[in-house]
């Protein structure tokens, strides 16, 4: 069993159509909406979907807590679930369900596999600031960690259990975006292997950013402390 994972928060222009474009995918995946009480009804959407549809169930949080925390819930339930495999990815539609058939082929080889927009072949259309934003972070991030991959703050990923069973044993610290470097450092810290497939990620079109300077400082914030404090536990 598969699980695909997708927080949400004010999504409630685009979380209908990515879920029956994953439907659409015809591959018996299964779908977790977690909501943070979005306040523009994203949550009420997600329940309707699950009743609409059988492969979808939501998981509902009193606020919103950020994006690691998110996943973090996320994780825990499809575990107790017995997932064998992991898809995360936005809920804005700038991560493309048609490329989880080629992360599903890719996790044969790989246990976290990266939606790259780095890679050759990958794209990120977005307005020049955003563009330049993903770069410095990945520069940020290679110089304190060296990863090795082009791509260390995607949020498009498929996991293996092992990477799941390594976050959930580890614990993060990261609350907000840092989380998604923070899976591909506990992942090689265990020894797990990691690849890539090149993604073109398209810019938003319905709702909002939820990447402020709030959130950039405090991914600066986790990010240092995951460096020189080394992971939880
Ligand atoms: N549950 C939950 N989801 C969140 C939270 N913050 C962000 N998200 C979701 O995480 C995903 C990524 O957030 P975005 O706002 O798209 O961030 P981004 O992709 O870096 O920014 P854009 O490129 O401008 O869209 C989206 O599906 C959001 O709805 C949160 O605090 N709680
Ligand atoms: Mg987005």
């Amino acid at each position: 069993m598969t699980y695909v994972i997708i927080p949400t928060y004010n999504e409630s222009g685009n979380i209908a159509r990515l879920v029956e474009e994953i439907g659409s995918l015809a591959l018996g995946l299964r779908v977790l909406i977690v909501d943070d009480n979005s306040p523009d009804g994203t949550g009420e959407i997600a329940d309707t979907l699950a009743q609409k549809y059988a492969f979808v169930e939501v998981l509902h949080n009193s606020q919103k807590d950020g994006l690691g925390r998110a996943y973090l819930r996320g994780f825990e339930y499809v575990w107790k679930r017995g997932t064998d495999r992991v898809i995360k990815m936005d809920a804005d539609l700038s991560h493309q369900a048609r490329y989880i058939p080629l992360l599903l082929r890719a996790a044969k080889k790989y246990d976290l596999v990266l939606g790259s927009r780095f890679d050759k072949g990958g794209r990120l259309i977005a307005v020049w600031h955003r563009r330049f934003l993903s770069r410095l972070a990945n520069l940020f991030v290679s110089f304190l960690f060296g990863l090795g991959v082009s791509d260390a703050t995607t949020g498009f990923h498929c996991l293996s259990k092992k990477v799941l069973q390594t976050v959930l044993d580890k614990g993060v610290i990261s609350r907000g975006f840092a989380f998604q470097v923070e899976l591909v450092y506990l992942t090689r810290q265990a020894g797990l292997e990691v690849g890539g497939i090149p993604i073109e990620y398209i810019s938003r079109e319905s709702g909002r950013s939820k990447m402020n300077w709030g959130e950039v400082w405090g991914g600066i914030v986790d990010l240092l402390r995951l460096k020189f404090c080394g992971p939880r536990d």
